[in-house]
C-alpha cells in the first residue's frame, strides 16, 4: 500500500511523542488472562528509540519495582541509576505519576480513603515519586486520581475529599520547588464518580493552590469524551489558561468502558480537532510531549505488539499534515459569510482527500 510521505516535523514545529511502559501490554483484561508474554523492562526501553520516541512516562513502580518493600534511600538510589541509563540512551523522562490504585492500602483510594492511615500512606508515596521524578530528571507529577472518589455517594464526604487532594498537591509542591503537578481529571472507571472528573476542575483546583503556576493539566481523549465532553474543547480550555502541559491521545468509541483505542481510529474528525487545537494554542513549543496512552487489541499477535504505538504516531502526523494542507482562505470566507454548511463540506472533503 502506498504510504504518503509525512514528515514529523512541519513548519517550525517538531514534536516530540512519549508513551508509558504500560502501553506494552500482555493483553489481560477483566474478562481474561493475559494473552502475549511479558515484555522486560529494559527491552521495552530499547523499543522507543525504534518506535521513534523520545518520551518516557513513568508510574512510580515502573521506575523502582516493589516500590513499598524498598527503604527510601534504596528507592533514590534505583532511581537516580535509571536517570543515569535514561540519559546514556538519549530518552527523556516526562514524568512520574503515583500508583495509588493498586496497594492494598488504596482500596478506598488514596488521599481520598476515609482512612487515616491509607491517607497518611498516599500522601508519603506521592512526596516519594516526587524525590523520584527528581532523580530521574523530570520536573513533572502526574496525578490520575483512580480511586479518589466513590461506587456510592454517601461513602465519602466530597466537599472534604477536594480539600484532602489540594492538600496533597500542596504538600509535593512544598516538598520540591521545582516540581509540577500535572491533574489527568477522568470522569469514572474504575470508581462509579471520580472527584476532579474534568480540566475545569482541574484547573480550579490548581488556582486555589499554594503555587497555581505549578499545577497544570493532562488530557486523555478517552477521558474527556467519558465525560461526555469534545476532547479538543477540553484541550483549548487548557491552553487558554497555559495549564496544558501534557496529553494522552487515544481514541474512544462512545460511551462505555475506557477503551484506550489507538489515536485517530475511532473519531478522524476529531482527531483532526485535537490537532488543530494543538497546533494552533502551540502545544510543543514549550517541551511538552505529545504523550500517547493507548492499549494495542487483545487480539493482536505477540510479534507486532506495538504497532498501536507507531499506528497512533502516524495518525497524529497524518493529521498535523492535514491540519497544515487546509485551505484557510476557503474557512475564512465561509465564516465570513456565515455559511457553516459550506465549511463543513470543506473540512469532511479535505480529510476525505476529494
Ligand atoms: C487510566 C489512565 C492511566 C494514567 C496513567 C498515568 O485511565 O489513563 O493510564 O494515564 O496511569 O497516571
Ligand atoms: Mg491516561
Amino acid at each position: 500500500m502506498a504510504r504518503a510521505k509525512v514528515k514529523a516535523s512541519g513548519k517550525g514545529r517538531k514534536y516530540r511523542f512519549s508513551f508509558g511502559p504500560w502501553n506494552i501490554h500482555e493483553g489481560a483484561d477483566p474478562f481474561g488472562p493475559p494473552v502475549r508474554q511479558p515484555i522486560a523492562f529494559a527491552k521495552k526501553l530499547k523499543k522507543y528509540r525504534e518506535l521513534g520516541f523520545e518520551g518516557i512516562q513513568f508510574h512510580d513502580d515502573d521506575a523502582v519495582p516493589d516500590i513499598d518493600s524498598k527503604s527510601p534511600q534504596q528507592v533514590r538510589k534505583e532511581a537516580a541509576r535509571l536517570g543515569k541509563l535514561l540519559a546514556n540512551e538519549g530518552l527523556v523522562p516526562e514524568f512520574v505519576a503515583p500508583r495509588l490504585w493498586e496497594s492494598p492500602k488504596t482500596i478506598d483510594g488514596g488521599f481520598t480513603s476515609n482512612n487515616p492511615a491509607e491517607r497518611k500512606y498516599a500522601f508519603q508515596r506521592s512526596l516519594q515519586a516526587v524525590d523520584i521524578a527528581a532523580e530521574l530528571g523530570s520536573k513533572n507529577i502526574v496525578l490520575w486520581l483512580a480511586r479518589e472518589g466513590t461506587y456510592i455517594r454517601e461513602s465519602k464526604n466530597a466537599r472534604l475529599a477536594n480539600g484532602y487532594i489540594l492538600d496533597a498537591i500542596n504538600a509535593m509542591l512544598e516538598h520540591n520547588p521545582e516540581i509540577r503537578v500535572m491533574i489527568e481529571p477522568k470522569p469514572n472507571e474504575p470508581m462509579d464518580h471520580a472527584y476532579v472528573p474534568t480540566i475545569g476542575h482541574a484547573i480550579s483546583l490548581a488556582y486555589l493552590s499554594v503555587d497555581p503556576n505549578r499545577v497544570g493539566g493532562l488530557i486523555e481523549t478517552a477521558h474527556a469524551k467519558l465525560a461526555g465532553l469534545d476532547p479538543s474543547d477540553e484541550m483549548a480550555f487548557a491552553l487558554f489558561h497555559k495549564k496544558l502541559w501534557s496529553v494522552h491521545l487515544n481514541d474512544q468509541n462512545g460511551l462505555k468502558f475506557d477503551e484506550d483505542k489507538s489515536f485517530g481510529a475511532a473519531n478522524l474528525r476529531e482527531a483532526f480537532n485535537q490537532v488543530r487545537v494543538l497546533e494552533e494554542g502551540g502545544f510543543g513549543l514549550n517541551g511538552e510531549f505529545v504523550g500517547l496512552d493507548v492499549k494495542v487489541m487483545r487480539t493482536q499477535k505477540a510479534n507486532n505488539a506495538t504497532a498501536h504505538l507507531s499506528n497512533s504516531k502516524r495518525f497524529f502526523e497524518l493529521m498535523v499534515h492535514k491540519v497544515r494542507t487546509f485551505n484557510r482562505k476557503a474557512e475564512a470566507e465561509c465564516i465570513k459569510n456565515r455559511d457553516y454548511e459550506a465549511l463543513e463540506r470543506l473540512v469532511v472533503e479535505h480529510l476525505l482527500g476529494v
